[in-house]
């Protein structure tokens, strides 16, 4: 059984869409960042950097952070969503969504959503920066049917929940042809839509 440490973020999300993909038996610990709980001693026996999301492997004893770690240990445990023939590919676009994607997004949502208002620097920088991830995501995805190629994996499974603040972002997904398709046709994924509720609060993906 996996134990996932977390709290309702799209880095949350990753890992509860993950869980039900490969339809492992896992239960939730919340992690309440509001109030700190990620400083906890305790929680940082498992999180260096006081980040959620952290698994416990209850089954062999491991302990995993970090997102894009956590996916590929569980891909690799199930086996799916990872094959090794495309694992170059993967992850470069894993590590894309970690580095870069999931952070600047991650920016965006700082000075537009939560502190609109307090630095204009700040809301047109990552504006401009989330709107040229749309684009290029927008792009690779007109010539590619997932990220990483023809078939789902870790790489869309990181990716998809940041795109699912689409409505804190102020830039029209739909406008992105392709990347809209991407999104949408994930979405309706059963274990995508469960996933995207796993502390079970009745949230509903979504559509632009
Ligand atoms: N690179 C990390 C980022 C994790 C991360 O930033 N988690 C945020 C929530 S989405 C967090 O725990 N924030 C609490 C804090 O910064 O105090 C990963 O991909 O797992």
């Amino acid at each position: 059984m996996i134990e996932l440490f977390s709290a309702d973020t799209p880095n949350g999300k990753k890992i509860g869409i993950m869980l039900e993909e490969i339809k492992f038996k896992y239960k939730v610990t919340i992690v309440d960042i509001n109030k700190g709980e990620q400083f906890k001693p305790k929680f940082r026996k498992i999180s260096p950097f006081s980040k959620i999301p952290v698994i416990f492997d209850h089954e062999n004893q491991i302990e995993v952070f970090e997102s894009g770690a956590i996916l590929i240990y569980l891909a690799e445990k199930s086996k799916k969503f990872y094959d090794d023939s495309e694992k170059l590919k993967i992850n470069q676009w894993l590590m894309a969504q970690i580095g870069y994607i999931g952070p600047l997004i991650g920016q965006h949502h700082q000075f537009h959503h939560y502190n609109s208002g307090k630095s204009k620097f700040g809301e047109e920088r990552y504006l401009k920066i989330t709107e040229s991830i749309y684009k290029d995501l927008d792009e690779r995805l007109s010539k590619s049917k997932y990220l990483a190629g023809e078939n789902y994996t870790i790489a869309d499974i990181a990716s998809w929940p940041w795109i699912a603040r689409h409505e804190w972002h102020d830039i029209g997904l739909i406008k992105f042809k392709n990347l809209y398709r991407w999104y949408l046709e994930i979405s309706e994924r059963e274990a995508v839509i469960r996933g995207y509720d796993f502390m079970k609060k009745g949230l509903k993906i979504p559509k632009p």
